[in-house]
């Protein structure tokens, strides 16, 4: 890379601020403010170090390099989980997966040039789904920047586009402050990933300790609390409706607000479908509950958000599987939309009465102000949709079913179990089939897709609850992009559970080239090893099961191993997931209905 694309050596680097953040000022510049300056001498590293555990990081989740050797000798007897991935993306996806099944930040450190580069798809998958993590990345001595030095890599110019904010820090005096303002733009408004990179050269420079510096973020403002008037005229419009849906996206789960969602759902009568990042916001157990909707949710969520004359979304953002064709999405209703990000609002859809501000306290309000309204025929008709097309498969073949398979595990953990998931027909038979009734208890990259994530997200979330039991339901091919990190795994005696739905295809693929490519399946078959076998020479339990017969014995085995325990289900190879919404269609214009009422 030439040093013309740099930025002279000596000046900060700065993102454009995402969603809800603001520019910060220039780290570089001289801080007079700084408290804390009178204390002992230490070096950055230290700092760095002090910071961290002060701010409650606990945890981390590193891999180490030349530039961070100083960060890394003071981790040495450091008071800290520090689980060291196989790779850097599994490093970034734990922390991320962390920061989920905690709601706390996920802290993820890495070197300089390669490692750095290889958090650009953690960093992508946590700002795409809105999750505070806060990646420090070591980098080359601030005079060898723009010098294409070892392992030298522009890593705030990579990450900016894939990053809420993030900065390069070139005194040591700015390190604490600006650890500080991180963990702080990472996990208020929207949330979202934060990268700070440091020069080693910051890292061994010595000052006061300034552990207890002041943030100074004069231009980031949070929006928390609703305007009034706003949500009076929602709640105007919740109580003249006669046919609402709630619409529920993680924003409710990053707010902590699953409680007030179930108030205001239970005082105003009102139905609630969730995206897939919304699932376990609302129980899925209630008859309130329209589970999933979009291009592969229930057909009774998706007619209901057809049909409705007032759609409440909170804490989404309309993405384009849940909309199918914009222009004809809910074309009855009036929409009120309630989110942190301003910027998200009218962003994909035209929205009527907008609330900006904190899930948790604009629901609270809200609720104060809504009237109990039976509703009696819009129930009755939600009712008749559910009962005609639930999610059903063909229970009478001997193969193994992947939807037979989730509901099973669904069974024997009594829904209870942290689920995490790879990308494809497994992540979606996952959201379809089993039943989530608690926030954060489904971890799955939704904004990014990012095959690859179930297995390190289920470590991170078997770290941030390590009693909790933790499934990654996968796909043969997700798994096989992170498999090694099975070693972490194994290594810090996580007793992780993951179920390989192996159909030995890019089954999502596969199926999109059934249905709109001619059934030519180009490229979406690959030879994959045993896994059992894998398993077992990693140091973990191997099963497979080719039979639909022992399913439940295999899971039974699984679900009371101490080590962690891959399962290689050799699924139906052909099966789809339906309904399905192809891409350009209305929500309401759902394939695969008809075989789901011919499975009745
Ligand atoms: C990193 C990455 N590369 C490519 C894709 C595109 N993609 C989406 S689903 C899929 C197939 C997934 O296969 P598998 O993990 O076996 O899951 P299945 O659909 O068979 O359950 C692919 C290739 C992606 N989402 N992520
Ligand atoms: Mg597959």
């Amino acid at each position: 890379m030439s040093s013309k694309s740099r930025p002279p050596a000596g000046s900060a680097v700065k993102s454009s601020p995402k969603a809800g953040a603001h520019p910060v000022r220039n780290s570089t510049m001289p801080n007079p403010n700084i408290s804390g300056q009178k204390g002992r001498i230490s070096n950055g590293a230290q700092i760095i170090v002090d910071t961290l555990i002060e701010l409650g990081a606990d945890t981390m989740f590193g891999y180490p390099g030349g530039v961070v050797l100083p960060l890394f000798d003071r981790l040495y007897d450091a008071p800290i989980n520090f689980i060291i991935p196989r790779h850097e993306q599994g490093g970034c996806h734990m922390a991320d997966a962390y920061a989920r099944a905690s709601g706390k930040v996920g802290v993820v450190i890495t070197t300089s040039g390669p490692g750095a580069c290889n958090l650009v798809t953690g960093l992508a998958t946590a700002l795409m789904d809105s999750v505070p993590v806060v990646a420090l990345t070591g980098q080359v001595r601030t005079e060898l920047i723009g010098n294409d030095a070892f392992q030298e890599a522009d890593t705030t110019g990579i990450t900016r586009p894939v990053t809420k904010y993030n900065c390069i820090v070139k005194d040591v005096k700015d390190l604490a402050r600006t650890i500080r303002e991180a963990f702080h733009i990472a996990s208020t408004g929207r949330p979202g990933p934060v990268l700070i990179d440091i020069p080693v050269d910051v890292s061994v420079a010595e000052c006061s300790t300034a552990s207890s510096a002041k943030m100074e973020l004069p231009g980031y403002r949070v929006r928390t609390k609703g305007n009034a008037r706003q949500i009076s005229t929602a709640a105007k419009a919740i109580n003249k409706s006669e046919q609402p849906v709630l619409y529920v996206g993680g924003g409710v789960i990053s707010a902590n607000a699953s409680d007030e969602l179930k108030a205001l759902a239970e005082k105003a009568h009102l139905p609630v479908t969730m995206t897939l990042l919304g699932l376990g916001s609302y129980d899925q157990s209630k008859a309130e509950s329209l589970d999933m909707l979009g291009m592969h949710g229930s057909a009774y969520a998706n007619y209901a958000v057809q049909e409705c004359d007032l759609l409440i979304a909170v804490g989404a953002r309309f993405d384009d599987r849940i909309t199918g064709k914009v222009k004809t999405f809910a074309p009855n209703a009036k929409i009120i939309h309630i989110d942190i990000d301003p910027t998200s609002i009218s962003k994909n859809v035209r929205v009527d009465i907008p609330v900006v501000g904190d899930a948790k306290d604009v629901l609270t309000e809200l609720t104060k102000e809504v009237e109990y309204r039976e509703r009696k025929p819009w129930f009755k008709k939600i009712a008749d949709w559910k009962k005609k097309f639930p999610f059903r498969y063909d229970d009478s073949s001997s193969t193994i079913k992947p939807q037979y398979v989730i509901e099973e595990l669904c069974r024997q953990t009594e829904g209870k179990a942290i689920i995490t998931t790879g990308v494809g027909q497994n992540q979606m038979w996952a959201a379809q089939f089993y039943r989530f009734s608690r926030p954060r208890q489904l971890i799955s990259s939704g904004g990014l897709g990012t095959m690859g994530y179930g297995l390190p997200a289920a470590i991170g979330a078997q770290v941030a609850k390590p009693g909790a039991t933790v499934i990654d339901i996968d796909g043969d091919h997700s798994f096989n992009m992170t498999m090694t990190e099975l070693s972490t795994a194994v290594e810090n005696k996580l007793p992780i559970k993951v179920c390989i739905l192996n159909n030995g295809y890019m089954g999502m693929v596969r199926q999109w080239q059934e249905l709109f490519y001619n059934k030519r399946y180009s490229k979406t078959y690959l030879a994959n090893p045993s896994y059992a076998t894998v398993a077992e020479a990693l140091g973990a339990v191997g099963i497979t099961v080719e039979k639909a017969a022992d399913v439940p014995g295999a899971i039974k085995k699984m679900l009371v191993q101490k080590r962690p325990c891959v399962v290689d289900f050799r699924i139906e190879r052909e099966e789809n997931v339906w309904p399905m919404v192809p891409t350009g269609k209305s929500l309401n214009e759902m394939d695969g209905l008809d075989i789901l009422e011919s499975m009745a």
